[in-house]
């Protein structure tokens, strides 16, 4: 047997366990050489036949992501950081074999093994590095950059402990570290010759160089030691294969030299804790912020060296000519997460290679770019000036002077106007003044998005009013977009094969393509086929279901879902009291209107959001009433499906009928969970928020159930909101709330549920559950009909997969590279 030894630059991604590889091995042999090399000599179980599997894929991935390196650097186009603290990458075996092509010759290879791919896929762990939209959306956008053979990198931080795991007790959310890691990363290389260190605390202190010139320097710091972990992104099926490189913090030598110095060895090295707690664990809030020192630190521990990576790379290439630096780089801020890399660039510049002002700046404004995902206030970072002085001493100096000089630029449009400029100031004054980072990162940035039409439109016109007056031209819409890869090609094999057979495997890649299914709405064997796989789907959720809950479901009945973060503003409470509201109708007989369904509850809430984590117990509570009521289950059964993540999502969304997106309009920034839904056929029940507006545009109002309020009269019913007065007014709701009141659903917990009662009967109730929810029934009672019509519900359901194609993220980002990156 030829084994080759293979020789690579400092650059290119190595693992250790496949020094010895030939580049021509086949998939079969790697994965012997695996089994016999790389395991321990034990029981050869399911977990470590995924590892030595996984190994075996990385490696034959190995020689084309070296080409791309070589080949980009060759290049010299232009490259993109995906700046992001979160990564939401999910289980990466399937979406692999499905990219590079692997699927056929895994099967022959695993048959020698007698073992099933499915028993392997099982094994792996989540990437949970992120918690929700957010950190999805950035792992989409990964996989549509390479598919689209874009040089992108997404730079983010490899935390030890991941999303939390999601443990139910007596219906309460438990929290349950997720050490991802315990078991190895087959996936990843670490890669030292990146390493690099971020300083922290310590002072500046200035001097006069030679040239008579100011300059400055931060000195005493602690530094920490930033070490890359690559993971490699596989484009579908155009041998491109990206990296996702993400830093872990480790100590420096040199750490606590003076403990060293005094003698005490053991506490010193004891001390170098301090600095790996900063990568790990992510912290578990979704659009809020957390406020905590610890996650500045996070912040800039990733901003620091991801910058410095693409500055060190530069100069490899360069020198320290940065002429050309700003034709060559962007770098894209996953909201104000990664901001403080604008003062860090700045300082990087300045301090360590020498830059004047006005080049950093023109540098550092040029190379910016900020996407926003949220309107909520308690999202939007503000950092008190004092931790910053502490903690980064330099980079508030600079950023001082970034308000300085901006602020001349708001008093020159708006002459002897104070109030703007207080208001406008990326520092908000008071008695702990604070760093406002969403102006900071609008003040530098050259482009600024929001994430679907309304949210971009309500932040120009409100939020982000004055800045837009003033930068119209940086204001910049780029609705969301999820990738048909995993989200339809890999986790619904099903429908996946059936739209082969129609229409070919183009869709992959061009999902416009769907929408020739519009030509065979009136095809019955369409219509029976695609009936077909959504029962096989089905009745794979229902096992699943059954397994994770406890709760039979029935493949016959309508499965109706919500899953997504528990938070007030996406109103799972709504949902919940259309339950209730079903299971009164049915004990008290009342059968006209009812369609027998199954509805699927599941999401994580942040630890310390009390209001979500009793939203969690009350689903429960009626969860068991329902499903102990033999009168009620031939019509009616509800889950709370616990530990929600990436892979519960590719089980759930190919089989659900109805898809729940039915949060207060002007409050959700996109979404992204209801593109998957649509594109794998499942109806929407929702309100005019977020893409839902541009998924209702796209697909037309008669195969979409519209409720509720618009933003704009949710903004002007404020003011003068009655829940009162919409309760009287409904008599499904007045049942509802008596029943609620009534303790119906906590007996053995008197008044647990009184917090949640007392929301919906404030008239401060910013979600204002009461004024949408008769209109939310009516829209029930519509879909219910319609699913009692079979052939008509599955037209419109091939009418949502046809009508998909432009929420894939391959559309997205051709829209990013186009308008914002300017790359090939
Ligand atoms: C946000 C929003 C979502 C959005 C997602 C991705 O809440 O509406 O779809 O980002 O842009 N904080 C988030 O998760």
């Amino acid at each position: 047997e030829r084994k080759v030894k293979v020789t690579s630059t400092s650059d290119e991604p190595v693992s250790p366990a496949s020094l010895i590889c030939d580049p021509c091995e086949t998939l079969g042999a790697c994965f012997e050489r695996h089994i016999d090399k790389s395991l321990a000599p034990k029981e050869r179980d399911d977990q470590e036949l995924f590892y030595a599997f996984a190994l075996s894929v990385k490696d034959q991935m190995l020689p084309k992501w070296r080409a791309t390196r070589q080949q980009d650097r060759e290049a010299g186009n232009k490259r993109v950081a995906y700046l992001s603290l979160e990564f939401l990458m999910g289980r990466a075996l399937s979406n692999a074999l499905l990219n590079l092509d692997m699927n056929q010759e895994t099967e022959q290879v695993l048959k020698d093994y007698a073992v099933a791919l499915e028993q392997l896929e099982e094994q792996e762990h989540d990437a949970g590095l992120g918690n929700g939209g957010l950190g999805r959306l950035a792992a989409c956008f990964l996989d549509s950059c390479a598919s689209q053979d874009l040089n992108v990198t997404g730079y983010g931080i490899r935390y030890e402990y991941g999303m939390f795991a999601q443990k139910l007790w007596d219906g309460y959310q438990v929290e349950r570290p997720d050490r991802w890691l315990r078991d190895g990363n087959p996936w990843e290389v670490r890669v030292p010759s990146h390493n690099v260190t971020v300083p922290f605390f310590g002072h500046t202190e200035s001097y006069i160089d030679r040239d008579g010139k100011r300059q400055y320097t931060w000195v005493e710091t602690q530094d920490v030691l930033a070490v890359a972990y690559d993971m490699p992104v596989p484009g579908y099926r155009n041998e491109r294969i990206n990296t996702l490189r993400l830093w872990k913090s480790e100590a420096t030598d040199d750490f606590d030299l003076e403990e060293f110095n005094q003698g005490d060895y053991t506490e010193a090295v004891a001390r170098k804790n301090l600095a790996e707690q900063i990568t790990m664990v992510l912290y578990p809030n979704d659009a809020s912020e957390n406020g905590k020192e610890l996650r500045l630190r996070q912040q800039y521990f990733l901003s620091s060296a991801s910058l410095q990576d693409l500055l060190n790379t530069w100069v490899s290439q360069h020198g320290a000519d940065f002429t050309d630096f700003a034709r060559q780089h962007v770098m894209q801020l996953n909201d104000t997460h990664p901001s403080v890399a604008i003062p860090e660039l700045m300082r990087l510049l300045m301090d360590k290679y020498g830059l004047g002002w006005d080049q950093a700046w023109t540098i550092t404004s040029q190379t910016m770019a900020y996407t926003n995902h949220t309107l909520l206030p308690e999202a939007l970072e503000r950092w008190p000036v004092r931790m910053f002085a502490h903690m980064l001493p330099r980079l508030l100096d600079i950023i001082y002077e970034i308000n300085a000089r901006y602020l001349d630029m708001v008093a020159h449009h708006w002459p002897g106007d104070g109030d703007k400029l207080r208001a406008m100031s990326i520092i908000e004054e008071g008695d702990e003044p604070h760093i406002r980072m969403a102006y900071l990162a609008i003040v530098a940035s050259f482009s600024v998005n929001g994430v679907a039409g309304l949210h971009t439109q309500l932040l120009t016109s409100g939020l982000f009013k004055d800045f837009y007056a003033l930068w119209p031209e940086k204001f910049n819409n780029k609705t969301n977009g999820v990738t048909p890869r995993r989200w339809l090609a890999q986790s619904n094999p099903a429908l996946a094969q059936l739209l082969n057979k129609r229409l070919g495997e183009g869709w992959v890649k061009d999902l416009s393509r769907l929408s020739a299914l519009n030509a065979f709405t009136d095809d019955k064997e369409l219509i029976k086929a695609w009936q077909a796989a959504k029962q096989s789907n089905k009745r794979q959720l229902a096992a699943l279901v059954k397994q994770e809950c406890g709760v039979s479901f029935d493949p016959k009945m309508m499965f109706d879902v919500q899953v997504k973060r528990i938070h007030e503003y996406k109103r799972q409470l709504l949902n919940i009291l259309h339950v209730i509201h079903l299971y009164h109708l049915i004990q008290q007989g009342k059968l006209t209107d009812i369609t027998p369904r199954c509805v699927l509850i599941g999401g994580k809430a942040a630890p310390g959001y009390a209001m979500a984590k009793l939203l969690i117990k009350l689903a429960n509570n009626v969860a068991h009433m329902v499903n102990s009521d033999p009168l009620v289950t031939p019509y009616l059964r509800f889950a709370f499906y616990p530990n929600y993540n990436v892979s519960a999502m590719e089980r759930i969304c190919p089989a659900t009928d109805l898809s729940e997106q039915i949060s207060t309009a002007g409050k959700e920034a996109s979404g992204t969970g209801n593109m998957k839904f649509m594109m794998n056929g499942a109806l929407t029940i929702g309100t005019l928020d977020g893409a839902n507006i541009e998924m209702l545009e796209e697909v037309g109002e008669d195969n979409f159930f519209l409720f509720g309020l618009t933003a704009d009269e949710v903004e002007a019913l404020k003011p003068h909101y009655d829940p009162q007065h919409f309760i009287a007014k409904s008599q499904a709701l007045s049942e509802v709330m008596s029943l609620l009141e009534s303790g119906h659903f906590n007996l053995l917990e008197p008044g647990i549920f009184d917090p949640i009662i007392d929301s919906i009967r404030c008239p401060k109730d910013p979600w204002m559950i009461a004024a949408d929810f008769e209109s939310y029934r009516l829209a029930q009672v519509q879909a219910a009909k319609s699913y009692r019509d079979p052939h008509h519900w599955t037209q419109m359901s091939i009418r949502n997969t046809a009508a998909s194609g432009r929420f894939s993220s391959d559309v997205t980002i051709g829209q990013y590279r186009d308008e914002i990156w300017g790359i090939a």
